[in-house]
């Protein structure tokens, strides 16, 4: 197992600037006070609030982001900014937490440009691979500025309100935020995370705003990622799409014109393990794997969960299954395949069309695999499952297929192993190289979707792996989980946000001496003149 970095240097790939020098201990006592990261307020800005309605009113949404930050809210004053999503009578906080909640509302016009649009039809396939073609629509374009902008004002206002706190800005939906703020606020903590791939920078070259993309993501004192391959193309691509406005790269810094500097760093997102080794201990899981036991008697249950997604590879998977049995014959009553899909974006015209084609796939595999008397061999729930039921999903499985052509982390993969490893399991697990996870889970076995001859063949080899070698790749993927979870996670990405607006106030006062100390008129941090040419705006875009 490969250690992960905390903060990775990828090596010089532009031209060096010069540091700033190093400032005398009386300057440094001038340095703006800066955050401690184990105690300063939170100012989250994501796309959704971390709410929904439940049984017994509102409580916090499941997994992801919510969980994450659980514990920063419940200890921690501070603030999440986030879309509403059309809900009415949101509370301004939850009982137990310290964090408000300030909903934004968006137009319906809005909800069709910047989301459905720009971001999950735009930014969405771009940003992985380009595996669906992206559409580029100015109008798009300028409802996602808008979005942007409202976002940043409601961050600005809790930020006032929460003196000392960091600004935390999360994914694709968000990139120009972190320059509003900073427009706004220079000395700011603000950091800015991607929970989706960065692609190669001919790939992100493509999007006729990428200047602006870029820049509004380096109004951020540490952009972060999943993996060293998307930091690292984040910083080539900043490298050769923002040289024409004096932007430069020194290692796996960006050095801004007026000589603000930007951390990259690979940051790893993971999952509360002990809430999923709780799971696997419930007693409604227990219940649920009872019932699974007895479904799945005589077979071994192959698994599949994920958004109904065309980066999840879904029908990549299915045609696998269908080149096994087409293979195998004997395994048409001894295997069955579970395809577990929550319903996602049907309003974006390619997701509608991936459901037709899954479902097609799933009829056709079954019409000619299913055996008389004998139950189908592809099971398939179009829906969101409670977490005990997933869990328990997770327990019985004896094989997971986790086979996205391209995915930034997947978190599926880390649960599976963790409610494995609680429930004394040995099942196995595929995992694409094509996603985060397979930086880190190391013990999986590997595959490549786009084969799916091969891929076939590697379920064919797990499926004859001794149980020992599947307990142990699961024991050490689950340990491996645990000593990453998602807390330290938050921990370390607060702690790097800290850190580097520190730097870079330090930076700042350098800067801010070097020009008092120069006769004539006080200089104001800008582009060199030289690289002011007409038709950019002072920091260095065009305009459009
Ligand atoms: P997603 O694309 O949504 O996240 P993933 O990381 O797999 O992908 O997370 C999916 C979550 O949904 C998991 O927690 C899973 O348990 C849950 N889920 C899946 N099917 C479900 C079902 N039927 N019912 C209930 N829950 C279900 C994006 C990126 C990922 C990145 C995450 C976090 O695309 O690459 O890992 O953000 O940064």
């Amino acid at each position: 197992m490969l250690p992960q970095r905390d903060q990775t240097d990828s090596g010089s790939r532009g031209p060096e600037v010069a540091v700033p020098r190093p400032a005398m201990a009386s300057e440094r006592e001038r340095v703006p006070e800066m955050p401690d990261a184990d105690k300063s307020p939170v100012v989250a800005i994501a796309n959704r609030l971390p709410i929904r309605p439940g049984d017994g009113g509102w409580e916090l949404s499941p997994g992801g982001l919510a969980t994450a930050l659980r514990p920063v809210m419940r200890t921690r004053s501070g603030a999440w900014v986030g879309w509403d999503g059309g809900s009415k009578g949101m509370p301004a906080t939850l009982p137990g937490l310290r964090t408000r909640l300030l909903p934004i509302s968006l137009s319906v016009a809005q909800v069709r440009q910047y989301y459905h649009g720009f971001a999950n039809a735009t930014l969405w396939p771009l940003l992985h691979d380009a595996i669906e073609k992206p559409r580029f629509e100015r109008g798009w374009w300028r409802s996602y500025q808008d979005v942007n902008s409202a976002f940043a004002g409601a961050a600005l206002a809790a930020l006032s309100d929460c003196p000392g706190a960091i600004a935390w800005v999360h994914d694709y939906h968000l990139a120009l935020v972190p320059r509003l703020l900073r427009e706004r606020r220079p000395d700011q903590p603000i950091g800015f995370f991607l929970h989706i791939p960065w692609p190669a920078p001919e790939i992100f070259a493509r999007v006729p705003w990428r200047q602006e993309i870029l820049l509004g993501m380096l109004g951020a004192d540490v952009v972060s990622f999943h993996a060293e391959r998307y930091r690292d193309n984040f910083v080539r691509a900043c490298a050769s799409l923002l040289a024409d406005v004096g932007v430069q790269v020194n290692g796996s810094t960006i050095v801004l014109p007026d000589q603000r500097q930007v951390s990259t760093t690979t940051a790893p997102i993971s999952i509360d393990t002990a809430e999923y080794r709780r799971l696997a201990a419930d007693p409604e899981t227990a219940a649920q794997i009872a019932g699974l036991t007895d479904q799945f008697r005589g077979r071994s249950l192959l698994l599949g969960v994920d958004r109904l997604d065309y980066t999840k590879g879904i029908v990549e998977r299915l045609l696998a299954v269908e080149a096994l049995l087409e293979r195998r014959q004997d395994l048409r009553t001894k295997v069955a395949f579970l395809q577990v899909a929550v319903p996602s974006r049907d309003n974006v015209v390619e997701y509608r069309t991936l459901r037709a084609a899954v479902e097609g796939h799933i009829g056709r595999i079954n019409g000619k695999f299913t055996e008389p008397g004998s139950d189908v061999p592809v099971h398939y729930l179009h829906r969101s499952l409670p977490p005990e039921q997933l869990a328990a999903y997770y327990a019985v499985a004896d094989m997971m297929l986790v086979t996205p052509l391209i995915d930034g982390m997947n978190l599926v993969a880390k649960e599976y192993v963790t409610v494995q490893h609680a429930r004394h399991g040995s099942g196995s697990m595929i995992l694409s190289e094509f996603t985060g996870a397979s930086s880190e889970l190391r013990e999986a076995i590997p595959c490549n979707p786009f084969d799916t001859e091969g891929l076939s063949l590697r379920v064919e080899h797990a499926l004859a792996l001794s149980q020992s070698a599947r307990r142990a790749a699961i024991t050490a993927m689950a340990r491996y989980v645990a000593a990453h979870d998602v807390h330290r996670w938050v921990a370390r990405q607060l702690r790097d946000i800290a850190a580097a607006a520190r730097t870079g106030g330090r930076a700042r006062m350098d800067r801010q001496l070097v020009a008092a100390s120069q006769p004539g008129p006080a200089r104001s941090p800008g582009p060199p003149a030289s690289r002011s040419r007409q038709g950019r705006r002072p920091d260095g875009v065009r305009r459009h």
